[in-house]
């Protein structure tokens, strides 16, 4: 039987500068995903690539004094390099420069020409180079682009335009009947407001300055770059002239970062597809940033605070004491576990490190070591057989939770769920070890006849559930899963595991164990030093500090930070020392519980959620809250929040907040607090 296509992509990355852990993020993501898909059965294809065409990037070779052409093929084989050190195993990785690419634009090009949807005027307006984005004069102030911060200067240019605006109900028709086109769904409705804004027909060239693809018959002028780049994903699969393009082509999925999905992937693309009546992908779907505490826009090329996929590498080998492909899938685990994906999410070395330590040393590598440790000095090593219920527990049918919550997370693209659920049966088989103690069981085999079966129950149960786990994880560390497989005592196949494995009951009676090395060592210092610092490019060489006067990266972050977060983040990331207060100042504070009856975000404020919340049967108050970024407004509804009754209302946005809530800071992050148990709405909070 044929296997179902899935073909997933990378957006194509500007060769302007080297990868970091943004594009890193996308890369590993889909990567996870093509391995996962594989792993249940799909025949996965992941296309990645390099984007080279832009003026940004002849600007940067300019700079760095080089023709761009060998400027490009230098940064797109850095591109290459760190994704093959990432173990990223793409099936094509496809540059804008290559024929194959110029030639799929120009025909697609002619292609809308010969069908009507292009024509020649003039465009007068601005144009970022930073952004690859024209902009209309009401989205720019004082020589900015109002959306991204980026400057603009002034273009008036003849040039051909597609006509988008022709598209604006099939568009939104389309959104309408494939709810799973457009992901996540907060984002969806973004892009409806900005259709429903009114959409114009786009500007699709730029004058020649000697880079980027000739429009078909008119050597004056070239192919603006996203309506170039956006082709690569057809032109990939052999569009327009390979007789089997349409076996691959519509793609599963497209990801990428926030900034380039509402105009450019959900709107131009679906709209560039439908002129050409060529079928559309089947999802395309937004990640958030990674962000920095205290500043506002996503980290990246021009902002740093991001290493690159070497750097990250290289600090974990050092701190670590492990190789480069241990070093690689600890950085793929970790990237995938700190996103929150959907969200923005705020990039410190210092939580990856944490996550490092606890998540992969200390929980996984526990339960691994003390399994195979336990069974050595027990049952000399070799597994026992599925075994009787002589001990009735609850983790093979947690194992079988877990493995159902793993694949709902992937199929949703929440790849850092997928591993918290993972980790909940690596949690609990630790804690399942504490309780039930093996060793004392050992202890009791002389005199107790039914002991030894309770023993080999419980190690089969730990074994087995390591055994899970480690396939569960394998599309996020596929070198590291082997290596704990074969200490399990499953000789590695060339065959990556399919969902079967999954299956409970898989290790066999027999097997014989290998000695657990451990594959994660535990950092012993996890502090950052200066020099790391300069390693990983957080601080530049001549930034160093005089000794003794090292800063820790977030707070080098924070520090260097001038944007005004809002009344509300401000409250809610307030970590200043305060002077101590007394009982009497602590009484004047009224905490009460309430219950939240609706959330909504609020048009243009994209950090602040208008919640209804019910603080009594005849109290309830509208507050605003800065935490739109960290959690949707519609899993709120129902939930109890803690909150600060006798606060004096203020406007903000021209609404009136009546109260405060309140929230923990975890590293920028606002955590809501919230009772216990379900107290009745209103309760005091003492
Ligand atoms: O936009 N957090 O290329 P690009 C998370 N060539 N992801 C990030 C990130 C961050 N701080 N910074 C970058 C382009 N990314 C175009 C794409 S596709 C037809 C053309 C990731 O080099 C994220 O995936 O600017 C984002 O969308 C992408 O890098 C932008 O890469």
């Amino acid at each position: 039987m044929t296997k179902p296509n899935y073909y997933i992509t990378t957006p194509i990355y500007y060769v302007n500068g080297l990868p970091h852990a943004g594009s890193a993020l996308t890369t590993i993501t889909c990567d996870v995903l093509a391995r996962y898909h594989r792993m249940i059965g799909f025949n996965s294809w992941l296309l990645t690539g390099t984007d080279e065409n832009a003026t940004k990037v002849q600007e940067a070779a300019a700079k760095a004094g080089m023709p761009p052409t060998s400027f490009v093929d230098g940064l797109a084989s850095e591109f290459r390099s760190a994704w093959n050190s990432l173990h990223i195993d793409y099936d094509d990785f496809i540059r804008t420069s290559e024929p194959r690419h110029i030639l799929a634009c120009q025909r697609f090009f002619q292609e809308l020409v010969d069908r009507g949807y292009v024509y020649l005027d003039s465009y007068e307006g601005w144009y970022s180079v930073s952004d690859e984005t024209f902009y209309l004069d009401d989205k720019v102030k004082d020589g900015f682009a109002i959306e991204t911060g980026k400057p603009v200067i002034r273009v008036t240019e003849q040039n051909y335009f597609f006509k988008l605006s022709a598209f604006s109900d099939r568009l939104l028709k389309y959104y309408e009947d494939h709810p799973e086109f457009l992901k996540p769904d907060q984002r969806k409705n973004e892009v409806i407001g900005f259709i429903k804004e009114g959409l114009r027909d786009m500007c699709i060239t730029r004058t020649n300055k000697g880079w980027g693809i000739e429009v078909p018959g008119d050597s004056t002028r070239v192919i603006y770059v996203w309506f170039d780049a956006l082709i690569n994903y057809l032109a990939a699969t052999g569009w327009p002239d390979a007789p089997d393009w349409s076996e691959r082509w519509p793609a599963a999925l497209h990801v990428m970062g926030k900034e380039i999905f509402v105009r450019f992937h959900a709107t131009l693309w679906p709209a560039m597809l439908m002129a050409l009546d060529l079928p559309l992908p089947g999802q395309v779907y937004a990640h958030g940033w990674w962000t920095a505490r205290g500043l506002q826009g996503k980290l990246g090329k021009s902002t740093g605070g991001l290493p690159t996929p070497a750097q990250f590498n290289h600090l974990l080998m050092k701190k670590a004491g492990i190789d480069a492909d241990t070093a690689a899938d600890a950085q793929r685990y970790i990237l995938c576990r700190e996103m929150n994906f959907g969200h923005d999410t705020d990039f410190t070395m210092d939580n990856c490190l944490r996550r490092y330590n606890t998540d992969l040393a200390n929980d996984l590598g526990n339960l691994l070591n003390r399994s195979i440790n336990m069974l050595g000095k027990f049952l000399d090593g070799i597994v026992p057989g599925v075994p009787l219920a002589a001990e009735n527990t609850d983790i093979p049918a947690l194992a079988e939770v877990v493995c159902v919550e793993y694949a709902a997370a992937m199929e949703d693209i929440r790849p850092n769920q997928a591993l918290e659920a993972v980790w909940r049966l690596v949690s609990r088989l630790n804690k399942y070890v504490d309780e039930s103690a093996p060793w004392s069981v050992a202890k009791r085999r002389e005199s107790d006849p039914t002991a030894d079966a309770v023993l080999q129950t419980i190690l089969y149960n730990c074994l087995e559930s390591a055994r899970i786990a480690t396939v569960l994880i394998q599309p996020f560390m596929p070198h590291a899963s082997i290596k704990m497989l074969a200490q399990l005592g499953i000789i590695p196949s060339d065959q990556p595991p399919t969902w079967t494995d999954t299956e409970w009951g898989g290790l066999q009676g027999g097997t014989r164990t290998q000695p657990p090395l451990p594959i994660f060592p535990r950092i012993q210092d996890l502090a950052l030093t200066e020099d790391d610092q300069v390693a990983i490019g957080l601080v530049a060489e001549e930034q160093k500090t005089p000794k003794g006067d090292t800063k820790p990266v977030s707070q080098e972050v924070t520090a260097s930070s001038n944007i005004d977060k809002g009344p509300a983040d401000a409250e809610l990331n307030s970590t200043a020392a305060e002077p101590l207060i007394t009982i009497d100042d602590l009484m004047k504070v009224q905490l009460r519980v309430g219950e939240v009856l609706a959330a909504e975000p609020i048009p243009g404020a994209s950090k602040l959620l208008r919640l209804t919340v019910q603080l009594g049967d005849d109290d309830t108050r509208t507050i605003l809250a800065g935490i739109a970024e960290y959690y949707d407004a519609e899993t709120l509804p129902g939930r109890q929040v803690i909150v600060v009754a006798n606060l004096q209302p203020r406007k903000m946005r021209g609404i009136e907040s009546q109260g405060m809530l309140l929230a923990a800071d975890i590293d920028g992050k606002a955590v809501l607090l919230q009772p216990d148990s379900p107290v009745a709405p209103g309760a005091k909070v003492r």
